[in-house]
């Protein structure tokens, strides 16, 4: 017999276990059934990519040291437009995950299809840097992205029209806020999770586990100037809610970067909508790679999210930058707007 090996016991930490995205991923992965390790190999390129964009929005300021964008900069490189850079960072990282057969870009025309494995399950769409013009001012600004399953057999090679599902059938999406701190904020289904980029180690570390969005929340966001030409119904909530008529007087904030004007509604609740309006009947966001995903995320964690008419996680796709106005928030602002939206 031999004799047992003496062993330390284990130690013994008094700061809180310290939990990364990829930790993360694994562990929902071994809790749930259907969510395999592709899938996290796939969301580990997604977070590289954001990594890598993170760094370059970072030296944004320094461009115009350095060189504007489209010149020549001091190592004889071109200078590319940081949402170009973004892109195909995310080009990039996906493309060599094999699971990925389609990927959808707001910078790119049409979906392309990934080389992966034959049997690749995953259509990624994102916009890749969203509201890219507030950059020159050092406005945050984010990325965010959906995560699909292919509709086709898997055996045969994807088509583009895959690409055109309700967001009802998204099996994750998230944003990236590159804000005074860089947070991942994603849902695979079970619960919203945040992680703040330590950028000592270039981890996403979990700081916000299961984000609930408040019942109720002291703003309301919207592009004020495009008031009178909204929906008179749309006019009709917004006056509600300045009045108190809902509960509360809320204040107002804007920033015009729809990934932090959503990710402070997240937080402190309350209501973000860009309605349609004269010039864009439509409404300006687009529904696969905006509203979809942030639709998705307020839904998982207790909010709402509408076109006017119906839920956004309901709309059929037609094409794939098709665009809708979104309301989203918490659930009394989306109760008071759906109150007026029925009465019209
Ligand atoms: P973009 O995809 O061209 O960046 O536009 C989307 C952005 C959103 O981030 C933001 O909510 C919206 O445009 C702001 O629009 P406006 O300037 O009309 O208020
Ligand atoms: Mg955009």
């Amino acid at each position: 017999m031999h004799a047992q090996t003496p062993s330390d016991p284990a130690p013994r930490f008094s700061f809180p276990p310290l939990i990364t995205v990829q930790q993360h991923i694994l562990s929902e992965q071994r809790r749930f059934q259907g969510v395999s390790g592709e899938f996290s190999w796939l969301l580990s390129g997604i977070t590289l990519a954001t990594k890598l964009i993170e760094a370059k929005v970072r030296r944004a300021g320094l461009s115009d040291i350095l060189g504007v964008q489209g010149d020549v900069n001091v190592q004889g490189e071109i200078q590319q437009k940081l949402d170009v850079y973004a892109n195909d960072m995310l080009l990039h990282a996906l493309s060599v995950r094999e699971s990925v057969a389609v990927m959808a870009s707001e910078e790119n025309e049409h979906p392309i299809l990934a080389g992966g494995s034959p049997n690749a399950k995953y259509i990624v769409v994102f916009d890749p840097l969203d509201g890219s013009s507030n950059i020159d001012v050092n406005v945050s600004v984010g990325t965010t992205f959906s995560i699909l399953k292919r509709t086709g057999p898997l055996n045969q090679k994807a088509t583009a029209d895959e690409v055109l599902q309700a967001g009802s059938q998204q099996i994750a999406a998230g944003y990236v806020l590159y804000g005074s701190s860089t947070m991942l904020v994603y849902t695979a289904g079970n619960g919203v999770h945040g992680f703040t980029l330590d950028p000592a180690v270039g981890a996403y570390v979990l700081s916000h586990p299961n984000i609930r969005i408040p019942d109720s929340g002291p703003y309301y966001s919207m592009n004020e100037a495009h008031l009178e030409d909204t929906p008179p119904a749309y006019q009709r909530y917004v006056a509600g809610l300045r009045s108190g008529k809902y509960g509360r007087k809320y204040a107002s904030r804007y920033i015009g970067s729809m990934v932090s004007d959503f990710h402070r509604t997240l937080l402190k609740g309350g209501v973000f909508l860009y309605p349609p309006n004269t010039e864009r009947p439509e409404g300006k966001l687009r529904l696969l790679y905006e509203a979809n995903p942030i639709a998705y995320i307020a839904e998982h964690a207790g909010g709402m999210a509408s076109d006017g008419r119906q839920r956004i996680l309901d709309i059929k796709p037609r094409s794939i930058h098709q665009r809708t106005s979104l309301v989203v928030g918490g659930p009394a602002e989306m109760q008071a707007f759906e109150r007026i939206m029925a009465e019209t």
